[in-house]
């Protein structure tokens, strides 16, 4: 238990783009935090003392109550600055889209995540070429459609609504650590695989 004045405590580190989106919302919701830089595979254990599930991001209140999942984070975020502030639209079809756009980079990069843990957890003589193939379909096919809604809103334009929404801030997180981790834009001339 966290003594009463102790700051939020955001646990994982910033190559996750799950905990980067959180990062990143606190940021701009100016919501001070002490950042615990801990590994999912070096820190397990010490994760695992607050998250049941071992993952990050763990986002740990003032009261030590540990909160899990990073939408469930962003949703406690926008509840504790108020409507007028929040990143995600109140209602109506900016929130739909919002939370669809949220979705499919979500699972992007969910795709992604599982093809790196293909190599750091697993033995090389354990990997499945055709689930790598798979998920990499999935996650080329998920940015696909966040091209065509990004050119249908147009250049200069925010993905969901006329404001800076978490649609676009998770949108911009979940880009970088493709490209980062994944090489995206180096291969983005590649044509996309296909699953036998
Ligand atoms: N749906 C989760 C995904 C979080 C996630 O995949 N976190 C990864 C790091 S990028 C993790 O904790 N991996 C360790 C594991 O799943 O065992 C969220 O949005 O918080």
């Amino acid at each position: 238990m966290k003594d009463a004045a102790s700051p939020l405590i955001l646990i994982g580190m910033f190559d996750s783009p799950f905990v980067r989106r959180v990062a990143v919302s606190m940021h701009l919701l100016n919501i001070a935090f002490e950042h615990r830089n801990w590994s999912v595979g070096a820190d397990f254990e010490r994760i695992r003392q607050h998250n049941p599930l071992g993952r990050v991001p763990t986002l740990l209140l003032e009261d030590g109550t540990a909160l899990i999942e990073s939408g469930a984070i962003l949703d406690y975020l926008d509840d504790r600055v108020g409507p007028a502030k929040a990143l995600l639209p109140a209602t109506g079809e900016a929130r739909r889209t919002a939370l669809q756009i949220m979705a499919i980079a979500g699972g992007a990069a969910e795709k992604a995540v599982l093809q790196v843990y293909e190599t750091v957890f697993r033995p090389a003589q354990k990997r499945h070429e055709p689930w790598v193939a798979r998920c990499r379909l999935q996650m080329l096919s998920a940015l696909n459609e966040l091209e065509t809604r990004a050119a249908a809103v147009g250049d200069g334009a925010w993905l969901a609504g006329p404001h800076l929404s978490q649609a676009d801030i998770t949108v911009a997180c979940i880009f970088s650590f493709l490209d980062q981790a994944m090489g995206l834009r180096a291969d983005a001339a590649a044509p996309a695989p296909t699953v036998a």
